[in-house]
């Protein structure tokens, strides 16, 4: 990979944006994840690149849902493996979730490049390629899901995610956890907790919110995720983004 000087103005971005090549020069990533990737990073500069407290908060009641499932399962895709795979691995191990690999455009090749590759981070028993079931109603390849994994979870993480499949796993009566910098989109709106934040940030934060609150009460942690809703959160975050805006454009500042 080429040198990055580390005074660049945009050097953390310009790493981020590495690792997604890296993982298109391996297999990993979809030409189609570049382009996310894109929309992302066009997300990101309007948050200043940072984490705002609604996210933060956002992170926490996840926490708080994650620990008190009985069967929280990780997500995960070709662009997640190639930005977080060592989070990955630590949080499941924290929350003692399971990990799945599901792809929107699957092919047997990739699945098993992730998953070797998830594996050489430390993942044990990594799901997703094997024993799988349909989820009734999706036309997507991401139907394909792992009987013991997503399709018994009570708790789905999705970080970075198409739409498609968060509706249909909520209408099965799971809980789904999306991380997603768009807050408009259908993910972010019918998810039971979305964290507005990018992939990179939110996902070391998850973990040390997961460390803190592991040796809460089942009813504090209760507490923390009841206490939390969605909608007014995502609210929260898009009147940010417009204060945001007039305040990059010059324009008067909105209420
Ligand atoms: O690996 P596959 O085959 O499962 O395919 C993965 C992609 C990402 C190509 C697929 O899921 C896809 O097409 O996704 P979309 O519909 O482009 O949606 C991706 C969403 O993630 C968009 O809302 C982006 O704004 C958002 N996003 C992109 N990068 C990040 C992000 N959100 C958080 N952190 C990021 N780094």
């Amino acid at each position: 990979m080429e040198e990055i000087p580390r005074d660049h103005p945009r050097y953390v971005s310009l790493m981020i944006r590495g690792r997604i090549v890296k993982g298109f020069e391996e297999g990993i990533v979809v030409p189609q994840g570049l382009l996310a990737h894109g929309r992302g990073e066009a997300l990101d500069y309007i948050l200043g690149e940072e984490t705002h407290p609604p996210a933060l908060e956002a992170t926490r009641a996840a926490a708080a849902l994650l620990l008190l499932s009985k069967h929280p399962v990780i997500s995960v895709n070709g662009n997640t493996a190639a930005l977080i795979p060592d989070e990955i691995v630590k949080l499941a191990k924290i929350l003692n979730a399971r990990i799945e690999v599901n792809l929107f455009h699957r092919s047997p090749d990739r699945v098993r490049k992730i998953k070797e590759f998830l594996q050489s981070k430390g993942a044990e028993n990594v799901l997703g390629d094997s024993d799988l079931v349909e989820i009734p109603g999706l036309s997507s390849q991401r139907r394909f899901v792992s009987r013991g994994g997503i399709y018994s979870a009570d708790t789905v993480l999705v970080p970075l995610e198409d739409g498609d499949r968060t509706e249909k796993l909520v209408a099965l009566g799971k809980r789904v956890v999306a991380i997603d910098l768009n807050p408009f989109s259908r993910t972010s709106k019918v998810a039971t907790i979305s964290i507005v934040d990018n992939v990179v940030r939110a996902m070391p934060n998850l973990c040390r919110a997961a460390e803190e609150l592991k040796n809460h009460t089942a009813a504090e942690l209760e507490g923390i995720f009841r206490s939390f809703n969605n909608e007014e959160n995502l609210r929260r975050m898009i009147e940010l983004i417009l204060r945001r805006l007039s305040r990059l454009s010059g324009l008067e500042e909105l209420p």
